[in-house]
């Protein structure tokens, strides 16, 4: 089931996910849901708590060179932990819970990540380019954070404004 995306300035996008303990049915309904709310809403990349859901667990499916995204290619993550972290890469990101709004930020272009997977196996996973961005994108969800966090304070400042325009141009 398809479920609304918390945007910002949602204070719920501050909280720190909890670790996750119970890899029972409920973990896999919350999982089911993220990927519907994930492909339908045209995303690469969702954390729980975009959902509402403070728990640590996101998901990523990233398009092959055709731009297709394939179940067979989604991954599931849950309680991740990064290691071995190098290079440096710049990437336009963008977030579903920061509509409409891109832009470069820079990140570490390899990592190593631990993380579990539905059934509580461990699994680990070496990422490079846009997988290792995602996955730091993701991550800093779970720990409260959103990548326009990372901007200059002249960007930053800049897109407050703009973001406020465009919200109230929504209404
Ligand atoms: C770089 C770093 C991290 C990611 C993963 C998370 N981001 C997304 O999945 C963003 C998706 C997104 C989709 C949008 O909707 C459409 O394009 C139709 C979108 O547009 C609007 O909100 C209007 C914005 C973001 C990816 C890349
Ligand atoms: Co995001």
């Amino acid at each position: 089931m398809k479920l609304p995306v918390v945007v910002y300035p949602d204070r719920r996008l501050k909280e720190v996910s909890l670790e996750i303990t119970d890899f029972d049915s409920a973990l896999h309904e919350l999982l089911d849901n993220m990927y519907d709310t994930m492909i339908e809403s045209n995303g690469i990349g969702l954390a729980a708590i975009q959902i509402g859901v403070a728990k640590r667990a996101l998901l990523l499916c990233i398009p092959d060179e055709e731009g297709e995204q394939h179940y067979d290619d989604l991954l599931e993550i849950i309680n991740p932990v990064i290691s071995n972290e190098d290079g440096s890469i710049v990437y336009q990101e963008g977030c579903l819970s920061v509509p409409s709004f891109y832009e470069d930020v820079e990140r570490h272009e390899r990592l190593t990540l631990s993380y579990q997977d539905r059934h509580g196996n461990q699994q680990e996973l070496e990422a490079e380019s846009l997988l290792s961005v995602a996955i730091q994108h993701e991550i800093d969800h779970l720990d409260g954070k959103l990548f326009i966090e990372k901007l200059s304070y002249t960007r930053r400042k800049k897109f407050e404004k703009e973001y406020k325009k465009l919200q109230k141009s929504k209404k």
